[in-house]
């Protein structure tokens, strides 16, 4: 280690105030206890040397994992191919997509709007808005069957406007959204493991009075945290607990019988100094079993409609179990071995790793809530999250030394128990801060160890200065030797979190929609009431008081219709069925000068509603290449003024 690494590590450490610093530095001592920081674990060089990387592939070759991506607050999700880190698809969730219509259109406007509280419909409408425009997600994750990947769904949690989405693996469009009342900003989110989800399991991140309706205002003894589970099947609250302290990540067991949140403000503490004031922090323990149990015999408070347990601190030890854990804990990852929790420290430099076989004896003896600890390794500054290779080895980033460290997990169980080893492999310099990182199928018991991606919180000098706003930078990763080699450095917009790399093998979707998918049941309906067949589209608008319906098909280059005549003032709906069934043959109506565009992909039905308020020619276009035609596959919209 250079004076100049040891220089630069102190100046990353300002990143923090100085009350965190030392709060960082008590917590360390307080657990370390072996003197240095750092380990003395040669770094390996950040760049790949010598023979081809591997993830190089040639033009139309295929992936062999997809990458899940997570986009903050961008609000969508992100399709990755892993390794040759080439984006792939942006699958509209929380945001609104000018391309898809997403928000726009009434099949996405339904999904965005009929999970929301009335409460949030009306502040909503208070601002002309039907949705929220915005969204803060993090963490996406694929539903599980039997400890794996089964490729029905992704889940996704916004910690901006508290809301849990889920996409549709076989189509990748949102299908549900919906908002958790009586929780705030949902933020670690996890599906089941085992035996299927099963349950999604969000944590509200950010503490309230349990009814938040302005009686308690700064009075934070009654604020409280809500963990909810969801059920991913029908996409609604099973049950929620409540709980002492905020509630950070997430993650549960192979056997299906607990679930783990980290806490980093075990304080309720409402600034930072109050925040970062403990030695100790905690992950709470949730028995799903006995929650279900006292669900089950009426112990529970409905609010909102939703049945809810308390699980406070010292209330019902049946229900929840705190872990003390040092100053501030982030990430949560389950091993693929299916025994080993891992729960990273950030203040801290050490990784707690929790035998889920040590948990039965917390619930049923009442032993020590720290005899679940069965290894406390010191890694390095920054602990944030944890990945695994289903060798038994774990990497872990490490944010203020901007390095992410492989560490052997039972080799971290024999030196906690006394024995004197280094459970430190290796560690690699990344570029810069990073959060967040995933390995190949690692969240699985179906690990594979051949990739791992380093999401990295800054880029400064790795790209060319695109001005203030610098891309994210993720690295892949290459971790199928103890030398840990990045092959590729990846940017990408605001501002992915995390992330999944699933192989290839567990996703299939389909190649054009069914033509009886429910995304359209809507506009099925009122075709049917109108006596209209889709596909067929409608000669002329259908006219319902001031309300106009043109039916119409797209067929490459044409639409059915050629124009329509609506009058000033009317709601018309435009539905577009596209009957074009052929791969990757996508069209698009765009009404101009009406804000108005949405995306029909093959064999799809889109619609969208709006005021005929402009009189005019107002010309209507097909916005997706479909065509050596496609400039030529308009149409004209006349509108009729009000006077005439
Ligand atoms: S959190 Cu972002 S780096 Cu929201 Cu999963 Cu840890
Ligand atoms: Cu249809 Cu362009």
């Amino acid at each position: 280690m250079t004076d100049e690494h040891n220089k630069e590590g102190i100046s990353r450490r300002t990143l923090l105030s100085g009350t965190a610093t030392t709060a960082f530095v008590a917590g360390g001592a307080a657990v370390g206890g072996t003197g240095a920081l750092l380990s003395t674990t040669s770094v390996t060089p950040a760049v790949a040397q010598g023979s081809t990387p591997k993830y190089a592939l040639s033009p139309g070759e295929l992936d062999e994992y997809y990458g899940f991506w997570s986009s903050g607050q961008t609000g969508e999700l992100r399709i990755v191919g892993v390794p040759s880190m080439r984006e792939l698809m942006r699958v509209p969730v929380f945001n609104r997509c000018s391309a898809t219509g997403w928000g726009q259109t009434n099949e996405s406007l339904k999904i965005l709007t009929e999970g929301l509280l009335p409460e949030t419909k009306a502040f909503l409408a208070a601002h002309g808005l039907q949705t929220y425009q915005n969204g803060d997600l993090h963490h996406p994750h694929m539903s599980f069957t039997d400890g794996t990947y089964d490729g029905r769904y992704l889940f996704m949690q916004d910690k901006a406007n508290t809301r849990v989405a889920r996409v549709r693996c076989d189509v990748m469009r949102c299908d549900k959204i919906i908002e958790i009342p009586n929780a705030n900003d949902i933020h670690g989110m996890r599906p089941q493991k085992y035996p299927r989800t099963g349950y999604i399991f969000a944590n509200g991140e950010h503490e309230a009075p349990l009814v938040n309706d302005g009686k308690i205002l700064d009075d934070p003894s009654q604020y409280v945290n809500i963990f909810t589970a969801i059920d991913g099947d029908t996409m609604e609250i099973a049950w929620q607990v409540i709980v002492s302290g905020n509630l950070d990540n997430t993650d549960c067991d192979y056997q299906g019988k607990y679930a783990f949140s980290t806490s980093y403000n075990s304080e309720m503490g409402m600034n930072l100094a109050e925040m970062t004031a403990n030695e100790m922090d905690h992950v709470v323990i949730f028995n799903i079993k006995e929650i279900e149990k006292g669900i089950a015999e009426g112990d529970y408070q409905e609010l909102q409609g939703v049945k809810v347990i308390d699980g406070r601190k010292g209330k019902n030890k049946k229900y929840t179990r705190y872990v003390p854990i040092p100053n501030s804990p982030h990430g949560c990852n389950t091993a693929p071995d299916k025994k080993h929790v891992v729960i990273n420290g950030k203040l801290s430099p050490t990784c707690s790793v929790i035998d889920v076989e040590k948990v039965d004896a917390l619930f049923d003896s009442d032993a020590d809530p720290r005899s679940c600890i069965v290894a406390e390794p010191e890694l390095g500054l920054g602990p944030l999250h944890t990945a695994f290779d289903g060798k038994g080895n774990a990497f872990t980033t490490l944010f203020l030394d901007s390095q992410v460290v492989k560490w052997d997990i039972e080799k971290a169980v024999r030196a906690y128990a006394g024995e004197d080893v280094d459970p430190i492999i290796s560690k690699v310099d990344v570029h810069y801060q990073p959060g967040h990182n995933s390995t190949s199928m690692g969240e699985t018991a179906e690990a594979d160890g051949k990739w791992l991606i380093s999401m990295n919180k800054f880029s400064k000098d790795r790209f060319l200065n695109v001005g203030p706003l610098k891309p994210e930078n993720e690295q892949l990763i290459d971790i199928s030797s103890d030398d840990m080699k990045i092959v590729h450095d990846g940017p990408t917009f605001a501002e992915p979190h995390d992330s999944i790399i699933v192989h290839a093998s567990k996703v299939n979707p389909k190649i054009v929609w069914d033509r009886d998918d429910p995304t359209w049941e809507d506009a099925r309906k009122q075709a049917e009431a109108d006596g209209v067949d889709l596909e067929d589209g409608a000669d002329e608008p259908i006219r319902d008081g001031n309300k106009v319906r043109v039916y119409m098909y797209s067929a490459a280059p044409t639409f059915s219709m050629e124009s329509f005549t609506v009058k000033q003032g009317d709601e018309v709906t435009i539905y577009v069925t596209n009957i074009d069934d052929v791969d990757d043959l996508t069209h698009g109506f765009t009404m101009s000068n009406y804000g108005v565009a949405m995306e029909v992909a093959p064999q799809a039905t889109a619609s969208v509603t709006f005021i005929a308020e402009r009189p005019g020619v107002h010309w209507f276009y097909c916005q997706w290449f479909c065509h050596a035609l496609h400039m030529e596959m308009r149409g004209r919209m006349f509108v009729e003024p009000r006077s005439a």
